[in-house]
């Protein structure tokens, strides 16, 4: 954030200090009359204005348009006349205007010091400081901006850390050295692989498998089933029916052991069955060993876990930890278009023991998923990416 303190004599003449350095989008954040020392004090008696000024934070009290000087070159305005206009009462609508103004300034200055409250570091220069406070805004912990930044300044030569734009990407490039990674579900022709979704309830576990089996069967042209175990709500069952006539895929329902041993016969001859299972809360132990033990059945090559990128970092965290118990390998994160920040992400994509495999981005099937990526995640996180990639 690029504070700038000017003093002068008279407001008007700080303000034009403003102008002059700033420019007309300069905002004004602060006033205040300071006493002047030094020759300034013998001129100007013993009181200073003092202005605070930023070009970097948009408030609505930006500085008015500068006028354009009165086209009667041989008359110029006479101090006195300017004294006079000033003196005059302002009328009501601007006194309203100046008041809400006013307003606006004395909450923006206090959002600022809660701001720089939270993340005050003295020690970092300007552009270390604009990427902890934007870590700190995407929703990244003051510990782990803290952390980050660090490695940025150890890693960066001293003349280039002023180069904010070079320190973001180098950021960029810390926080995706730590994504692992599992790429796209790989099939060997002839081999039939086994890959379930689970996770908590709504986090698209059942509209990730429909996107997958799309882009298998339609795109790949891969012999995909389907496979839910999801029988306790009949809502549950047709959802995952209707993606498959849709794609015209086999499906099958399983419930107990013994069916599902059915199934998986049935389906020996495909290259790819996923596997549907109903949303468990992780905090419901009875009912996680119950997925646990019909997953033991099935035997799948590969478990991904399915959560939400809305979620905040610590139940992303706990709730990877939980399911673990079920034999996770790999890691979907969903509706990364709904989240307004995904900061949260990086505690659980650094630490978690899953490697990411898929991201998606909206509710289309089959368009709104790609396979992990781990540059693209950072920069999204960054906000040097959007997600849809505009
Ligand atoms: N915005 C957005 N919505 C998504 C995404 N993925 C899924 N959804 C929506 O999330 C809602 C729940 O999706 P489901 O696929 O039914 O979730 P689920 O995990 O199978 O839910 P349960 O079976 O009830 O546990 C639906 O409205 C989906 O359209 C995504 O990436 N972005
Ligand atoms: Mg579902």
């Amino acid at each position: 954030m690029n504070l700038r303190t000017y003093r002068a004599k008279t407001m008007q003449e700080a303000i034009a200090l403003v102008r002059r350095e700033l420019g007309p989008k300069a905002s004004v954040l602060h006033t205040r009359e300071v006493r002047g020392g030094g020759l300034l004090r013998w001129l100007s008696g013993s009181r200073l204005v003092e202005v605070v000024a930023s070009t970097s934070v948009s408030v609505p009290s930006r500085l008015p348009p500068r006028r354009r000087p009165v086209e009667t070159p041989r008359q110029p305005p006479a101090p006195a006349t300017v004294a006079r206009v000033a003196a005059a009462p302002p009328p009501a609508s601007l006194r309203n205007d100046l008041q809400d103004q006013l307003s606006q300034l004395q909450s923006t200055v206090e959002d600022l010091c809660r701001r720089t409250t939270r993340a005050t570091r003295p020690d970092l220069n300007d552009s270390l400081f604009r990427l902890f406070a934007d870590l700190i805004e995407a929703d990244v912990s003051e510990e782990l901006a803290r952390d980050l930044i660090e490695r940025v300044r150890q890693q960066s030569h001293a003349d280039e850390l002023s180069d904010c734009a070079q320190m973001k990407t180098r950021l960029a490039q810390i926080i995706e050295e730590e994504i692992p990674i599992a790429g796209p579900i790989q099939i060997t022709p002839g081999r039939r692989h086994l890959v379930a979704l689970v996770g908590p309830t709504g986090v698209g576990k059942t509209t990730t498998i429909a996107k997958l089996a799309a882009n298998y069967r339609l795109r790949e042209k891969r012999r995909v089933g389907l496979i839910t175990v999801d029988t306790y709500r009949i809502a549950a069952v047709e959802q995952l029916r209707s993606y498959a006539d849709i794609i015209d895929l086999p499906m099958e329902i399983v419930a107990t052991p013994r069916e599902m041993h059915q199934a998986m016969a049935r389906m020996a001859d495909l290259d790819l069955i996923l596997m549907d299972t109903a949303g468990r809360s992780p905090r419901d132990e009875v009912k996680i060993q119950e997925l646990k033990s019909m997953l033991a059945e099935a035997v799948p090559d590969e478990v991904h876990l399915v959560l939400s990128s809305v979620a905040s970092a610590s139940s992303l965290s706990k709730m990877a930890e939980q399911f673990a118990a079920v034999g996770t390998t790999a890691l979907v994160l969903t509706k990364l278009d709904e989240a307004a920040s995904l900061g949260n992400l990086l505690p659980l994509v650094r630490s978690s023991r899953l490697p990411l495999s898929y991201l998606t981005h909206g509710q289309n099937v089959p368009d709104d998923i790609a396979p992990a990526d781990r540059q693209r995640l950072a920069r999204i996180v960054l906000g040097l990416e959007t997600v849809s990639g505009k």
